[in-house]
């Protein structure tokens, strides 16, 4: 991906400062001619990372500005290639001639990202330390930045290689058993290797739960309120909201479109979808019910966090299980025992067999601090916090899924070679997070969103 087409690493050049005009802005250059091509600009053979005053001159000799020239060279840099810095008055006319200058002595403009994309390819990040790159540059509140910055540091990468080598070592024990009859292996080893994997299944657990506040702190938090006719989702809308923007009726099918409003719950964004619905009370019965029957499908695949809102008298019917298979993955779901003030119940959180539950009153505000500590749970003092992207999320839950099967099988007394299988699956998606095992099109995926430069 570095290469040009002739298989030599090609040089790259764009400004690493932000678009518009400030005291300074810097072109940076990356590639084996990154010094020559300095060179050729300053005059100067600039000793390594030492700051050199510098007159910048195009290929005829024309003077562009003054300012500062920094070499570092490989692979001590950045992106762990040779590196040029040129340091000149923040103005977009004298960085794009110094890009362009760049360009006519050999490099070419760098594309979104690419410096970062070297970075990690060169070894010097990995892939959720280059995400976290991103991350620290977008994030919008000092949290946000210093969850980025742990990540940067690779805190989150070394919680995760901890899980994925205690897991092959599992899996080496296991394999080196397939040797042996059934006879031979030492009693209670099948007892300590389901122990030893409960263990893990429970830090990857802790992970996710960092994970997805990481992610929540860095993309806001998507929040969408299904459930059947008259469950009481509006009142629900309406009282996370602390404003009466719903109507509400005992009519059912009093909502029809999809309503939409941004809150904020303890600084972080939220934005809230209160909808009509997957079924309806008519069952699609007329144009407009439908509309609002699609639009709640769409919110459905959009959200981060489904609430589901069941009367807490009743029992679960098909739409509500519809809900639940249709969760995107890596979504939470809260399930909303609604209007216990009817059956003058006390507000609670529970774990039951449908998942978490929160049990509480629209009418009465009993329980909504519940609701919105489950939406999102409170920063431990000085816990792990670190950002975190959706692909994180859904990676971990996969591996967790698959070390479940493994802990499964292994308590079944399956043939061993599945479990191992299953760990190694776990392994392979905890490796993709870090970026040590990759495919093009993922890192297509996460540099391209980059910008220019970085
Ligand atoms: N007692 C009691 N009544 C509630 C509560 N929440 C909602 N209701 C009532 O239940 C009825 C339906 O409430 P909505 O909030 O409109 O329910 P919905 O799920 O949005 O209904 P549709 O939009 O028609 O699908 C209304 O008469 C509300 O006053 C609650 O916590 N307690
Ligand atoms: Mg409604």
């Amino acid at each position: 991906m570095n290469r040009g087409s002739g298989g030599r690493v090609e040089t790259i050049a764009a400004a690493a400062t932000a678009p518009g005009r400030g005291a300074i802005g810097i072109v940076r250059l990356s590639g084996p001619q990154a010094a020559e091509i300095g060179r050729r600009i300053t005059g100067i053979d600039p000793t390594p990372r030492h700051a050199h005053y510098a007159h910048f001159r195009d290929a005829g000799g024309g003077e562009i500005d003054e300012g500062l020239v920094l070499f570092f060279p490989a692979p001590h840099s950045y992106t762990g290639e040779d590196m040029l810095e040129l340091h000149t008055h923040g103005n977009p006319v004298i960085l794009d001639q110094l890009v362009a200058v760049a360009v006519s002595l050999g490099a070419r403009p760098a594309r979104a990202g690419e410096f970062t994309e070297r970075a990690f390819l060169n070894g010097r990040l990995d892939l959720a330390q280059a995400e976290a790159v991103a991350d620290l540059i977008g994030s919008q509140s000092a949290e946000g930045a210093r969850s980025a910055l742990a990540s940067l540091r690779g805190e989150f990468s070394t919680q995760l290689r901890e899980v994925s080598d205690r897991l092959r070592r599992l899996r080496v024990d296991m394999e080196a058993l397939l040797d042996f009859s059934e006879d031979d292996i030492a009693p209670g080893t099948r007892e300590r290797q389901c122990a030893d994997l409960g263990t893990l299944g429970h830090g990857l657990e802790e992970i996710l739960a960092n994970c997805r506040r990481g992610v929540v702190l860095t993309e806001g938090l998507k929040v969408v309120i299904l459930g059947r006719p008259n469950a009481g989702k509006s009142s629900l809308f309406n009282r996370l909201l602390r404003e009466a923007r719903a109507i509400v009726n005992e009519t059912p099918g009093t909502t029809r479109d999809a309503l939409r409003a941004e809150m904020q719950i303890r600084g972080v964004p939220v934005s809230l979808i209160d909808t009509a619905g997957l079924r309806g009370p008519a069952q699609a019965g007329d144009p407009i019910e439908r509309e609002g029957m699609r639009r709640a499908r769409e919110a459905l695949a959009w959200a981060d966090h489904v609430l589901l809102v069941v009367p807490w008298d009743a029992a679960l019917n098909e739409e509500d299980r519809e809900v639940m298979a249709g969760k995107p993955a890596g979504a939470q779901i809260t399930l909303v025992r609604s209007k216990i003030d009817c059956g003058e119940m006390e507000p609670s959180e529970r774990e039951s067999k449908e998942g978490w539950e929160v049990w509480l009153s629209a009418l009465t505000g009993e329980g909504m601090e519940l609701l919105e500590r489950r939406l999102l749970p409170a920063q431990e003092q000085g816990g792990g916090a670190y950002t975190a992207r959706r692909r994180h999320v859904i990676g971990l839950e996969t591996a967790r899924a698959h070390i479940v099967e493994a802990e499964r099988l292994l308590a079944r007394n399956a043939p061993l070679e599945l479990t191992a299988e299953q760990l190694r699956l776990a392994s392979r998606h905890l490796d993709q997070i870090t970026g040590e095992y990759t495919t093009e099109d993922l890192l297509g995926d996460i540099f391209r969103r980059f910008c220019i430069g970085k």
